[in-house]
């Protein structure tokens, strides 16, 4: 999965990108990475203790550093559009932070938020018209499919003209197939997080909240409230100052695991776990998918020669200690293609190529 951070210039993109992958950059470099971050999951620990594995993998997450969001510059707009076009879903920054040495243009998160809103539109509408006017001056005859397209595109425009997303507008699972390579912005899930201060995290409050909750509602966006810069510092504590600093600022966990939850339910993903000496790893599959399915993702080995799966719950073997007494009660369930996979099943897959 990938997800592109993108904000407003100055709220905390690069802080946030630090925080979640590790990685150390310069604010000053002008250079935007890339970085992957460990979805930590207790069970995937609570597993490995138990089978002891050769190695042991987390699920991850790709995330993508953008430069500021500048609605007073097309060009630097175009170019953070342009890099968040193959991300799943983005995280859309705002600031909240208070810092005097830190100029800022916009005073409150809400307006931040009602700023890339429109941006998001703006960008989309740009996109369906000129896709609009490339068939209607298309030299040709159009042919059945995209006199299709045309009308679709046309009525996306009016949506998007009405200032409205269109992930609002119902759209067919073949509509949705028909635009599916313009990446449209307004189509994407999204995922807001909101930059605080020390302070406003521990008050768990800062300016305009309500009016963002609101709108968070409203559009259905995924909501996590972070506070970048302390959460990095204090990773780069040792484990003991670090627990102790958590406690003291009310986290329990840090800023990836909170976000891997949110980005998880936002983009209807589950994780799944192999079990072995060899390796205790986590997967992530889409939820709904079936046990061929996530044959497929371990390799298209195990999907092309599927015969069944064996199924054990995270749960069970937890309860009952080991393998051999969860399948002494009965609880082991061998299982057939069409299967739906569930969060935190164990799966071993019996294959012949
Ligand atoms: N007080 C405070 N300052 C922060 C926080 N997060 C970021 N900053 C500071 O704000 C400035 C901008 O942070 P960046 O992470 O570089 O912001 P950015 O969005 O990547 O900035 P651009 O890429 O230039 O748009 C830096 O000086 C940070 O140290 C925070 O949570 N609290
Ligand atoms: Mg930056």
């Amino acid at each position: 999965m990938k997800i592109g951070i993108i904000g407003l210039p100055q709220s905390g993109k690069t802080t946030i990108f630090s925080l979640l992958t590790g990685i150390d950059v310069d604010p000053y470099s002008p250079v935007h990475q890339k970085g992957v971050a460990k979805v930590y999951d207790k069970r995937v620990e609570l597993l490995s203790n138990m089978y002891n594995p050769k190695k042991t993998t987390y699920a991850t997450l790709e995330f993508y550093d953008t430069p500021s969001l500048d609605p007073s510059d097309k060009k630097s707009r175009t170019q953070v559009f342009n890099m968040v076009q193959s991300a799943d879903a983005l995280l859309l920054v705002l600031r909240a932070f208070e810092n005097e040495n830190v100029l800022f243009p916009e005073e409150n998160a809400y307006k931040q938020l009602r700023v890339a809103l429109d941006e998001f539109i703006f960008r989309d509408l740009e996109i369906v018209v000129n896709r609009i006017e490339k068939l209607e001056n298309s030299k040709r005859k159009l042919d059945n499919r995209e006199e299709i397209e045309l009308k679709l595109l046309k009525e996306l425009r009016e949506v998007l003209e009405n200032e409205e997303f269109l992930s609002k507008h119902e759209l067919t699972e073949e509509q949705k197939k028909m635009i599916s390579s313009y990446s449209l912005v307004t189509l994407r899930p999204i995922i807001i997080a909101v930059n605080l201060d020390e302070d406003q995290f521990t008050k768990g409050k800062y300016p305009e909240k309500e009016r963002v909750l609101d709108l968070v509602k409203d559009y259905n966006f995924a909501y996590i409230e972070l506070c970048g810069l302390m959460e990095k510092e204090i990773q780069e504590l040792n484990e003991e100052e670090r627990q102790e600093f958590l406690k003291d600022l009310g986290i329990e966990e840090s800023g990836i695991e909170r976000l891997s939850r949110v980005v998880y339910e936002q983009l209807g993903l589950i994780s799944f776990f192999t079990v072995g000496p060899d390796e205790v790893r986590a997967w992530t599959l889409k939820k709904g998918s079936s046990a061929v399915e996530a044959a497929g993702v371990i390799h298209t080995d195990l999907a092309r020669g599927f015969i069944k799966a064996e199924v054990i719950k995270y749960e069970d073997l937890i309860n009952y200690g080991s393998e051999k007494e969860v399948k002494e009660k009965g609880l082991m369930k061998l299982v057939g293609k069409d299967y739906i996979v569930e969060d935190g099943d164990i799966l071993t897959i019996r294959f012949n190529v």
